[in-house]
Parts: structure tokens; C-alpha cells; sequence
């Protein structure tokens, strides 16, 4: 299925009005504080979030899965559905493909799909936590960080060829996240798996063109309960430093111990330039990749705001891949999506409203009340009216889940695509 821009403008005429008052109250009362509404517009173009080929159906739980009708069953019907979301919000151009879940069979057919609806590559994504039926070891026991050479080497090679296969659809980055650890006490030592993993990654980085980054993600527990070989922050940026220049951490939001402060962690990452890749979602307790911004979304504008200073200050940081890491279990994933797309613009537009200089004098000043009043005068203003516009003046929908809805969008792909279909993923 494929939206057309008169269909979004045909079913939302009596919103612009309403829409066109709340913009101008804003931009008013923006231009009184002498910001620059225009600017920030522009920069909402250039940020583009992908969204992974797993998240488009229905994700399960370790203890079942309910299936989603109309899911996509093969990569075209995923990047469809990546179109869908990218036409309506104008903010979801890339996909990034998690091999060996979405190996195209056509690469043709499949780049001449994507960029017919302005979407491109991101980061693809190596599976080493699962076996893959034609190779000959299991990573029962680990991949990367295994003490079996030939279980190394071939956890080594797929991640070449999943280089191989980004190499043809364009992308620029490769992501590893290893589920190696340990269950159990005892099970393993330390230092043998962290140097067995090192020298893994360098492998692997030796094998990427030199225009490429990889993106080493960590995650402190599951499905490792006892250790996780890269378990933290610092591991991962131990290991990108010794792989080198072009390899980076890549932070994703569900991958901490409850509370801990991922705001600093992007900080110090962005000031040594190492922080590469970025996974939004939202959580509770653990790993729950539940809709960015449902459940704390002031944590996630104080993450932006440090992203935000990053990007202005830290000029050795490189460009960052955003991307959509979360699991849809009970929700339509598309809609999950572009809630999610919609909490991220929304945080990333209030972390452009505060007043740095403001902030940095009442910072010397030691004037804790006033910082804390800079941070939430910006958190506190309602930025939809700028989102909206930004959409409008793309092509998107003024407002996404409305349009969705009105369009029967989940309806027609049942109808195109039948209630049994089911897609890859977890
Ligand atoms: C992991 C991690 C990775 C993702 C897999 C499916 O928890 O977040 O980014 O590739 O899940
Ligand atoms: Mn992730
Ligand atoms: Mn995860």
C-alpha cells in the first residue's frame, strides 16, 4: 500500500484552521524570546529516525506472541510499512535491516522500492544470539566472545557478511550486540571472554570499508542473567577505543539498571566523540522496548538536551544513527511507531528552547532554582503546533494517528495482505 499526499490533505481540512491559531500563538510567543522557529523546522528535516525491519510486526514475550493482522511478510511489505510511517510524519527516512531476519533477495527491486519512498539504509545489524540453521556451531555459549576458536570464526564471518550484504543496499554502519555472558557463576572467566571479544570486534572492524562505523551496544543483563560481556558504558567504550577510530558505543535507552542516569553517560560519551548509534524506547524496569516517551519523558528531554549541546559543542562526535529500537506486543505497531517518532520530536524540539546561556550564568552563579527553572520553561512549552507544521509544510499529516485512522490504513493492508501473515523478528 502506498499513501499519496492528497489523501493526507483531503481528510484533514478542518484541522489547519484550528492548527494555523495554535502555530501562531506559539510562534508568537517564541519570537518574543527571540528564537528562531524557521531554524528549528529545518533542523527536524534533517533528523530522521529508522526504524528497525523487526519492529513492523507483532513482537513477542518470552511467553507467546499475539499476532498482528496485515503484518508485513517479506522486506518489500516492511519498507511499504517504513513508507507509510515516513509519509505521514515526514521523520522516519532509513530502515535498518537485522540480518539474517531480512536478507533481500533482490537487491535491485529492493534499493528501487526504498528510494521511491525516500527512505534509505541505516545501520544493519548482525544476529549472533540466535543459531542460524546452515552454520555448523551453536552460540549456546556465546559467539564473539566463545573460547572455541571456530565458534569465534564464525561468528566472526557473519558479521562480514552482513557488512557484504550492507555494502549493496548502501549502508554505512554496522551494529553488534552480543548476548555473550554468563548465566551462572564460575560459568566463564572475565578477562577471557572480554579479550576474546576484543580481538573478535577488531576482526570485524579490520573487515569494514573505511567509510563505515560499527557501533558496539551494551546491555547490563538478559538473556545473560549473570554477566553480560558488554555489560556497561565502559565496556563498550573500552572496545571501540582499541578497535579504533570508526568504531563507537551506541546507547539504547531500555539497555540500564533502573535509575541510572543515561543523560551523563550521552554527555561524556558526545565530549570523547565516541557516542555513534542511539536506540529509542522507553521503560519501566529493564529492557521492556515499550513507545519512547510513554513512560518517562522528561528523562528523555534531559537526554536531549545533552544531545543537543553535543551536537552544537562536540565537534570530534560524529553524526548520529537515530533509531526506533522497540517491541509492539499489544499495540498496532505502525501507530506504536509513530507515537514514539512523535515523543522523540517533541523532546528533541524542547531541548532546542533552553536558553544555554541562561542556563551556563545561573550555572555559575550557583542559582539551582533558576537552572531548574530554565530547564522546565522549555520542557513545559507545547511544541506540537511546531511539529505539526513541520508537517504540513512536507507533505506529512498534521496529525499522524488521526490519519492513519481515517485512512483505514490497517484495514487496507489486511485486506492487501490477509489476518494470518506474520513477520520476522523475535
Ligand atoms: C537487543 C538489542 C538490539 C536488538 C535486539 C533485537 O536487546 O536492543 O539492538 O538488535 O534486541
Ligand atoms: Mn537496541
Ligand atoms: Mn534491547
Amino acid at each position: 500500500m502506498r499513501l499519496q499526499k492528497e489523501q493526507i490533505q483531503d481528510i484533514q481540512g478542518e484541522d489547519i484552521a484550528f492548527h494555523e491559531e495554535r502555530f501562531d500563538a506559539l510562534s508568537n510567543f517564541l519570537s518574543k524570546k527571540e528564537i528562531n522557529i524557521d531554524a528549528i523546522t529545518d533542523l527536524l528535516a534533517g533528523f530522521q529516525v529508522a526504524i528497525p525491519s523487526w519492529a513492523l510486526g507483532a513482537g513477542g514475550t518470552r511467553f507467546g506472541r499475539f499476532s498482528f493482522q496485515g503484518e508485513p511478510s517479506n522486506l518489500e511489505q516492511k519498507i511499504e510499512d517504513v513508507g507509510l510511517v515516513h509519509t505521514l510524519t515526514r521523520s522516519a527516512g532509513a530502515i535498518s535491516l537485522h540480518i539474517p531476519w531480512d536478507v533481500p533477495d533482490d537487491y535491485g527491486a529492493i534499493k528501487e522500492k526504498a528510494s521511491s519512498l525516500g527512505i534509505i539504509f541505516d545501520a544493519v545489524n548482525s544476529n549472533t544470539f540466535q543459531d542460524h540453521k546452515k552454520d555448523k556451531y551453536s552460540y549456546k555459549f556465546g559467539s564473539l566472545s566463545h573460547y572455541d576458536q571456530a565458534v569465534r570464526d564464525q561468528a566472526v564471518q557473519h558479521n562480514i557478511d552482513v557488512i557484504e550484504i550492507g555494502k549493496k543496499l548502501g549502508s554505512k554502519s554496522l551494529t553488534v550486540w552480543l548476548a555473550d555472558g554468563t548465566a551462572f557463576p564460575g560459568q566463564k572467566n572475565f578477562q577471557t571472554s572480554f579479550l576474546n571479544t576484543g580481538e573478535s570486534l577488531k576482526q570485524i572492524y579490520r573487515a569494514m570499508p573505511e567509510d563505515w562505523k560499527l557501533f558496539i551496544e551494551y546491555k547490563p543483563y538478559e538473556p545473560n542473567f549473570y554477566s553480560m560481556v558488554i555489560q556497561d558504558w565502559g565496556t563498550s567504550y573500552l572496545l571501540a577505543t582499541e578497535c579504533g577510530q570508526n568504531a563507537y558505543t551506541l546507547v539504547d535507552l531500555g539497555h540500564h539498571l533502573p535509575n541510572t542516569n543515561i543523560e551523563q553517560i550521552v554527555s561524556l560519551l558526545m565530549l570523547k566523540g565516541k557516542l555513534g548509534g542511539f536506540h529509542f524506547n522507553d521503560s519501566k524496569y529493564g529492557d521492556d522496548d515499550l513507545t519512547t516517551g510513554s513512560i518517562k519523558p522528561y528523562a528523555l528531554f534531559l537526554i536531549f538536551n545533552e544531545l543537543v549541546h553535543g551536537m552544537r559543542n562536540n565537534q570530534g562526535n560524529p553524526p548520529m544513527s537515530w533509531m526506533i529500537d522497540a517491541s509492539h506486543t499489544i499495540k498496532d505497531p505502525l501507530e506504536d511507531l509513530i507515537q514514539s517518532l512523535e515523543a522523540i520530536l517533541e523532546a528533541y524540539v524542547k531541548a532546542l528552547l533552553i536558553d544555554q546561556e541562561a542556563l551556563r550564568a545561573a550555572q555559575e552563579e550557583n542559582d539551582v532554582v533558576k537552572c531548574q527553572e530554565i530547564l522546565q520553561e522549555a520542557y513545559r512549552t507545547d511544541v506540537r503546533p511546531l511539529l505539526e507544521r513541520y508537517r504540513l509544510k512536507n507533505g506529512g499529516a498534521l496529525h499522524p494517528i488521526k490519519a492513519y485512522r481515517a485512512l483505514k490504513i490497517r484495514e487496507n493492508l489486511v485486506k492487501e495482505r490477509g489476518v494470518n501473515t506474520v513477520a520476522t523478528g523475535l
